[in-house]
């Protein structure tokens, strides 16, 4: 799978990510992220990416000109069809069942905007899809672009070490996950519960159910509620 990121601050997306699990795994080739700057597309003699707000107020807008020609610029080196995803508050809530609809595409290209924000025009002409990992306006789209590409890319397979790893986690099946122990087996007088250590498969996979449920009940009851 190919990740475009499309950014101001393409060193911030590759410093974070050389330094995380999506970093070693885009090194063993089952997935590559591209940082592209917006401003190496910008034609103006200065390379300018931004202007004054039509209508006036505080802050700068994002122009339309650079933003376009680095998506159309990151849909050919992609081979196409990568659906353009605009980093917003305004955009659907990220969660596990879009990360998992975003691993099924070769390519992805993820807008990331600064400043007050970018020409709305060019949202109108480029953007397939809006998203937003939380209501909190963040300074720029880098942070929820990295949050994105970091649960898509942890779902193509190769990328985890153990593939079983994303089928029985959190949300796979709406419910929240069982606690987890190692060793010691006492730790400042905490025993690990005595059924992890009988050895009886199937009454451990039972305990971790039940726990996973009452979890789920207990702190994250809406995920009982939906669908
Ligand atoms: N929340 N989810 C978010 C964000 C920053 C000004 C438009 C978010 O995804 N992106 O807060 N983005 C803003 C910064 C331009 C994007």
């Amino acid at each position: 799978m190919e990740i475009y990121i499309l950014t101001l601050f393409p060193e911030m997306v590759t410093d974070a990510l050389s330094h995380s699990i999506v970093g070693r795994a885009a090194a063993s080739g089952k997935l590559r992220i591209h940082a592209l700057n917006i401003r190496d597309y910008s034609t103006d003699a200065h390379k300018k990416v931004d202007d004054y707000p039509y209508g006036g107020g505080a802050g700068m807008v994002m122009f339309c000109q650079p933003i376009y020609d680095c998506v159309n610029a990151a849909k050919e080196m992609s081979g196409g069809d990568a659906p353009v995803i605009y980093m917003s508050p305004q955009g659907e809530r990220f969660d596990q069942g879009i990360a998992k609809e975003l691993s099924g595409n070769q390519s992805i290209i993820l807008l990331c905007g600064h400043y007050e924000g970018i020409d709305e025009r060019v949202i109108e002409e480029v953007v397939d899809r809006q998203i937003s990992i939380g209501d909190y306006v963040l300074t720029g789209g880098e942070l929820a672009a990295m949050v994105v590409a970091d649960a898509v890319a942890r779902l193509v397979p190769g990328v985890l070490h153990n593939d079983q790893s994303a089928a029985g986690e959190s949300f796979e099946n709406d419910l929240l996950e069982y606690p987890q122990y190692t060793r010691p087996r006492v730790w400042r007088d905490r025993e690990v519960p005595e059924i992890l250590l009988s050895g009886d498969h199937a009454k451990v996979d039972a305990w971790r159910y039940e726990q996973s449920v009452e979890r789920t009940k207990r702190l994250r009851p809406d995920l009982l509620r939906e669908g």
